[in-house]
């Protein structure tokens, strides 16, 4: 039913064709899960759809099926949950372009859910993903160990020594001199937490192994770190037309970032090693090839 290593017309699919054909999927089943427009609070629900459908790359969900099929398993049965980790993605882009946090006015090429919808609106919008994505979570069927699992492995990426730490310590750290363990703090739980639980949590419900689980834990982290890197380096080179959102705007709020830090040559050497090292990660398991290259895209992404 979903296969990303399906061929066509006896022709292999290329990375960018299979990433576009699992983004889809991914896509059409949000597009079940978010209420519709026309259900009371129609302006709420609005709000949901066009953040959370809006063209973004979909690279956790995605990781999210990848990684159960990296342990065995079809991917249809990651597939609401990879749902679930894309809803908590957008709910945190939602609420960090927001006036109190980034204030940004561009995400995913369109005006901000503020900006769209009005501040009320977009924090609410926020919020009301943010339980759909655990309700959605919690329905999953299938072994329920395997879905507390899932949903504590989630949790935790969310919450204070996560998402919300990672982002409490970047807001906080704005204008001062950071050190390196503060910048690898920020990073790893900003943007790692959530795609390493990703990973981790398409094992988990795959049905994988504890070393197998850990892997792809830890493939995830290593990815996640590269992909928050590559994102400075982008923030930096990138023009707000590619990136469908601001650019410049970590040097101009005096962000802490690898660029800041170590200089842009030095970001790109560390994030392709990193890059590398989640490579040797998944040695061996199912689609290798394909989170491998997943790997090389987080650092090599134009957007
Ligand atoms: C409680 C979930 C929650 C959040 C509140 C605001 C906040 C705390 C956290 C912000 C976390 C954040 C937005 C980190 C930036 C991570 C990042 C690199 C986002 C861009 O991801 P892409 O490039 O975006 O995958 P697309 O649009 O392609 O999905």
């Amino acid at each position: 039913m979903l296969n990303l290593v399906e061929r066509a017309a006896g022709e292999t699919l290329t990375f960018e064709e299979r990433l576009a054909k699992a983004a889809q999927t991914v896509d059409h089943r949000l597009g079940e899960l978010l209420p519709p427009v026309d259900l009371r609070p129609s302006e709420l629900h609005s709000a949901m759809r066009y953040s959370c459908l809006a063209p973004g790359k979909r690279l956790r969900p995605v990781l999210c099926l990848l990684a159960a099929q990296a342990v065995g398993a079809l991917p249809i049965r990651a597939l609401d949950a990879a749902c679930a980790v894309e809803m908590i993605h957008c709910f945190s882009l939602i609420h960090d372009d927001l006036p109190a946090i980034d204030n940004d006015d561009l995400r995913r090429g369109r005006p901000t859910c503020h900006v769209q919808f009005g501040e009320a609106v977009a924090i609410l919008a926020g919020d009301a993903l943010f339980a759909l994505a655990f309700d959605t979570l919690a329905r999953v069927e299938g072994d329920p160990a395997a879905v507390l699992r899932s949903m504590r492995v989630l949790t935790h990426a969310v919450g204070s020594d996560g998402l919300v730490g990672g982002e409490t310590v970047d807001i906080l750290s704005e204008g001062k001199a950071v050190d390196r363990d503060t910048l690898d703090y920020i990073h790893t739980r900003k943007t790692g937490a959530l795609i390493s639980a990703a990973a981790e949590i398409g094992a988990i419900l795959g049905g994988g192994t504890e070393v197998q689980i850990r892997k792809l834990r830890e493939y995830g982290e290593k990815i996640g770190l590269a992909f928050q890197i590559a994102d400075d380096v982008l923030n930096e080179t990138g023009t707000s037309e590619q990136l469908g959102k601001a650019v410049g705007s970590d040097r101009e709020r005096q962000k802490a970032t690898y660029p800041a830090l170590y200089g842009l040559e030095a970001s790109r050497v560390r994030a392709l090693e990193l890059a590398d090292e989640s490579a040797k990660l998944v040695e061996g398991m199912h689609q290798e090839q394909m989170l491998t290259a997943i790997a090389r895209y987080s650092v090599e992404r134009l957007n």
